[in-house]
């Protein structure tokens, strides 16, 4: 176990293999790269394809000169952008460019009884993974294997893993992040919400967002199209214990005691119930369980959430009421990151049966109906049928997830059961910041035989690999297409705008070539990437030449909303809206959602809140210096009664303990009014501890490393996260002029 354990230690030694460590070599081998793709040196020229530094994935049109990219903007052809990038897809370059990145393959030895790591070429990094995966197999079976992803690239490593003979997958974007809604919306209409997601924001009059920081959080159609809404006069009820940006371009801000949301939501349809507001001819022609529904909610009335949720009876059913005149264009928004308190699959369906009185399903203003564009798959065989079910709890324990259980996977590594796991591959996800308690993630890693980290960047994550492969950026590289259900259909190319710097290759390339070794030759037929992309888009009825020059193409919008001529359909067992759950009753659990108050802290300390930057995507842009720049650490929101009473200065530096004794890196103190006296809030994804990532480290806290406690959620296995609680102590680092 020690020697496992000194195996797995984590290994961050000062810019082994990034692309800044190559020194002389690197910058030769940057301008040989930078020569070879001068095509028509000083002379511009673009480039379309997909961003990639967050999951919207929009349009990008990159501006060249010579080979070096100088500008990135909004295809205008792109229906997700509609020709304009957040900030932080226009900061891309400098992910592209970042010193920092990974640059060689690298793999841990031991050298004089100390770990190093040792830069590789590609075929020993390769091979070694390669002929570990085979002997985890031999020994344990291809189950033993799991994945963990996130991103467009994913996609080939989860081909690569089932062609393996492993169901063992999962994404931190489902189980802390929207797994609740998707699976509460598929329980209530028979489909989830989905990403892009399905909201008519564009058209809505009146928009509650619950814990929903749009404008902070940036998704950019939904982005733009508030602002144009908010132009028109849509009415905005913000509930948040935090007075965000949104909240100030809000009719009401509701500053709602932290994990009291579901009490609030009840006490919403109790009113639209009780005073007949909802949609009672949509309600009849198409839901089932109104009269139970009725009957389970009777008690919450706006008088009894008032001491719960601290919002007064009277702006409850004042907001109930504007909710019942704006229908159906009034969107009770369920946001993205739901993971919040453990019950949140159940908060989600009384969202989902507001959804429903309210009739904005499938009408205009509420939840649209998307499409697709006809993009089939490039043929393969069937994959092998795993022997065993998935390890992650969705065969006992979780059993109404939908996608793989990324926490379950890290307990089943922990535990050995059900059965054993003991090869990690975790592509484009740093797992130290994504799932909680980081501890139990460092604890699981060293019950396995093989840990490979397929990254850009020298990640926390990769300081725990055995072999880490670098992958170029989306801006160097081909990619699966992008044509996920929206409003107007469409399919976008991710192509290179230049050719892989130092030794970083493609994540298609990289699946690929450890498919070959694995013996799994019959599912990569093609013989490169622009043949499997021609391929598919010839059976779409376009090309790879086509895509190559607009980037995105649109096809003619599905019916979006609900007619006599295409009327509501349901994929639920009764085929109609389920108010009530039988499917839930039956499992044991509550079919229509009933209301617990939250776990208090303990005397004396403050609930941990987190969100988003619009600068940032979690703390995978923090060492990007273009985006460094605009925001170089986070702060800690505390209102300014509670700094007063523990003696805390605004700016001044703070340290965060938690109630299991983690502490944080110091962080600036932010003293407002703008939020509750009961908790204190900050940006994830800051606090880096990588050496290698030299803009990133030691700025700001790390929200991950004070959220040792989480709660799961039964019905899917989702990690509610806003169970943490903290004290502020003065820290002694010093305010820089
Ligand atoms: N405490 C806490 N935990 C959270 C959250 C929170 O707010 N607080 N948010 C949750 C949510 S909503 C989500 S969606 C998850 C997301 O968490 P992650 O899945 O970790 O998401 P990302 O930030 O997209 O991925 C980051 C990793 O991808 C690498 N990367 C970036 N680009 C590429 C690329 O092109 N190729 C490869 N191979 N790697 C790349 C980065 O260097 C980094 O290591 O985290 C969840 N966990
Ligand atoms: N710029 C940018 N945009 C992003 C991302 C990013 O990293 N950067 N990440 C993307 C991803 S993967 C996701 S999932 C989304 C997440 O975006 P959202 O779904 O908007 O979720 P959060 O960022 O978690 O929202 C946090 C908000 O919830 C509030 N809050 C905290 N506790 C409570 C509570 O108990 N009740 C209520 N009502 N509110 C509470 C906080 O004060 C904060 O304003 O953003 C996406 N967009
Ligand atoms: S929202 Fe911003 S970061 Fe995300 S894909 Fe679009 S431009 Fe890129
Ligand atoms: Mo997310």
């Amino acid at each position: 176990m020690t020697n496992q354990l000194s195996r797995r230690e984590f290994l961050a030694i000062a810019g082994v293999g990034t692309a800044a460590a190559l020194g002389g070599a690197g910058l030769f081998e940057l301008s040989r790269v930078l020569a070879k793709n001068a095509k028509l040196a000083g002379i511009e020229s673009t480039v379309p394809t997909f961003c990639e530094m967050c999951f919207w994935k929009c349009g990008v049109v990159a501006h060249l000169e010579g080979s070096q990219v100088t500008k990135l903007v909004g295809n205008p052809l792109d229906p997700l952008c509609n020709g304009r990038l957040c900030p932080r897809g226009t900061g891309g370059i400098g992910s592209l460019y970042d010193p920092d990145r990974l640059a060689t393959p690298l793999i841990r030895i031991t050298k004089n009884g100390t770990a190093t790591w040792e830069p590789a070429t590609w075929d020993q990094a390769l091979d070694l993974v390669a002929n570990k995966l085979l002997a985890v197999k031999n020994k344990y079976g291809p189950e033993a294997i799991a994945l963990f992803n996130h991103g467009t690239g994913g996609g080939f490593f989860r081909h690569l893993v089932n062609a393996f003979g492993s169901a063992n997958v999962g994404q931190p974007s489902f189980a802390q992040c929207r797994g609740p809604r998707d699976v509460a919306f598929e329980l209530t209409f028979g489909e989830g919400i989905g990403s892009p997601e399905r909201y008519d924001l564009a058209n809505a009059k009146m928009v509650v967002l619950i814990g929903s920081h749009l404008g902070e959080n940036m998704h950019n159609t939904q982005v733009q199209e508030l602002a144009d809404a908010i132009g028109q006069g849509i009415h905005i009820v913000t509930v948040d214990p935090r007075f965000s940006v949104v909240a100030s371009k809000s009719q009401r801000w509701l500053p709602i005691k932290p994990g009291t949301d579901l009490a609030l939501l009840l006490a919403w349809i109790n009113v639209l119930l009780e005073e007949g507001l909802y949609d009672k001819d949509y309600i009849v022609k198409n839901a089932i369980g109104l009269e139970e529904l009725r009957r389970e909610v009777s008690g919450y009335t706006p008088e009894w959430a008032f001491p719960h949720t601290g919002i007064e009876a009277g702006t409850i059913r004042a907001v109930a009421r504007d909710l019942g005149a704006h229908r159906p264009g009034a969107l009770v928004y369920p946001g993205r990151h739901v993971t919040w308190y453990g019950d949140d699959t159940q908060r989600l369906r009384a969202i989902a049966i507001l959804g429903a009185l309210l009739g904005s399903w499938g009408h205009k203003g509420g939840f649209y109906h998307p499409s697709k564009a006809k993009l089939p798959p490039y043929p393969m065989p069937a994959y092998p049928k795993p022997s065993r079910q998935a390890a992650d709890g969705t065969a006992d324990r979780f059993l109404f997830a939908s996608e793989g259980v990324a926490n379950g996977l890290r307990d089943a590594t922990l535990t050995g059961k059900p059965y054993p796991i003991k090869a990690w591959l975790v592509y484009g996800t740093n797992l130290m910041q994504s799932l909680p308690n980081p501890k139990e993630t460092i604890e699981a890693m060293q019950k396995l035989d093989l840990m490979v980290a397929i990254d850009t960047m020298p990640a926390e994550i990769t300081g725990y690999a055995d072999v880490v492969l670098p992958e170029c950026t989306y801006l160097e590289r081909y990619d699966d297409l992008s044509a996920p259900p929206f409003r107007t259909p469409f399919i976008s190319l991710r192509q290179p705008v230049v050719q892989p710097m130092f030794q970083s290759k493609p994540g298609w390339w990289i699946a690929r070539e450890l498919g070959l070794r694995l013996g799994l030759k019959e599912y990569f037929p093609y013989k490169d990437i622009e043949e499997y992309l021609d391929s598919r888009l010839r059976r779409a009825g376009t090309s790879l030449s086509e895509l190559k020059e607009k980037g995105t193409l649109t096809f003619p919008e599905g019916a979006l909303y609900d007619s006599e001529s295409a009327p509501a359909k349901f994929a639920t067992d009764s085929g109609k809206i389920e108010l009530y759950s039988e499917k839930l009753k039956k499992a044991g659990f509550d079919p229509v959602p009933k209301y617990t108050p939250p776990d208090p802290g303990p005397p004396g300390f403050l609930r941990l809140l987190y969100g988003r930057s619009p600068v940032h995507t979690f703390g995978k842009t923090v060492n990007n210096p273009h985006l460094a720049e605009l925001q170089p650490e986070n702060e800690v929101w505390i209102n300014t009664d509670t700094a007063r009473e523990i003696g805390i200065e605004d700016q001044s530096y703070v340290t965060l303990e938690n109630q299991d004794g983690a502490k944080s890196m110091p962080v600036k103190a932010k003293v407002t009014e703008r939020i509750r006296p009961d908790c204190v809030f900050m940006v994830h994804g800051f606090g880096h501890t990588d050496r290698r990532m030299k803009l990133a480290y030691g700025r700001g806290a790390d929200d991950t490393g004070l959220t040792t406690k989480y709660k799961v959620d039964p019905l899917m296995g989702g990690t509610g996260m806003r169970v943490n609680f903290v004290r502020i102590t003065k820290s002694d680092r010093e305010v820089s002029a």
